[in-house]
């Protein structure tokens, strides 16, 4: 069973169909851009981005918009991951984190699913903390400082803990288990 995901970001495409794969679910890429509204909820944004998208496409499709959201900070960047990352990079959130000993921080992923008839949203949320410094492979966004609970390597330095555990594993689970009650 194939499903549209509108998405920029390959990285995003490969873990949900690490997900899918196992439900026979593969998800497959529109590069369709969608307009992300200003809020503090990533479920609310990923929302609009779906019904946003299907207007276009006229097909099945869901989109994930994704927060990292950091207690000592008062949960910036959240919604605004995305610009923070194109302007500070994971180096600018470590400066910012300099000195602060609260580290906690939640990454979540949001699933949004819209094909005409019904709008649905999926949540998945990983707990964990912000690293001292970067470690593993700058390939993903904030991976190289997000040490997810319970382990002592980042996302970045452990690719495999990451399909296991994390934010997006649990929203992709969820959609595909309800996708496939259908
Ligand atoms: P879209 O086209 O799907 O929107 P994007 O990369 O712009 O792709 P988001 O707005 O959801 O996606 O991403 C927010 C930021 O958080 C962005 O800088 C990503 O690189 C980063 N990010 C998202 N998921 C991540 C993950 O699992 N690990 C590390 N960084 C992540």
């Amino acid at each position: 069973m194939k499903i549209l995901f509108a998405t920029s970001n390959p990285h995003k495409l490969k873990e949900a169909n690490d997900v899918g794969s196992g439900y026979g679910i593969e998800f497959v890429q529109a590069k369709e851009p969608y307009p992300e509204i200003r809020d503090e909820d990533v479920g609310k944004v990923a929302e609009a981005g779906a019904k946003y998208v299907f207007e276009r496409v006229r097909q099945p499709v869901v989109v994930d918009d994704t927060g990292l959201f950091i207690d000592a900070l008062n949960g910036f960047p959240g919604p605004y991951s995305a610009y923070v990352f194109r302007k500070i990079d994971s180096a600018g959130v470590l400066k910012l984190m300099d000195g602060v000993e609260n580290r906690r921080a939640l990454f979540v992923s949001a699933v949004g699913f819209c094909n005409g008839k019904t709008v649905k949203v999926f949540r998945g949320e990983c707990i964990g903390t912000i690293a001292k410094e970067l470690r593993g492979e700058q390939i993903f966004g904030y991976d190289p400082i997000f040490v997810p609970e319970g382990c002592a390597k980042t996302f970045a330095e452990d690719a495999v803990t990451k399909e296991r555990i994390s934010h997006r594993k649990k929203s992709f689970d969820a959609f595909c288990r309800w996708f496939l009650s259908l």
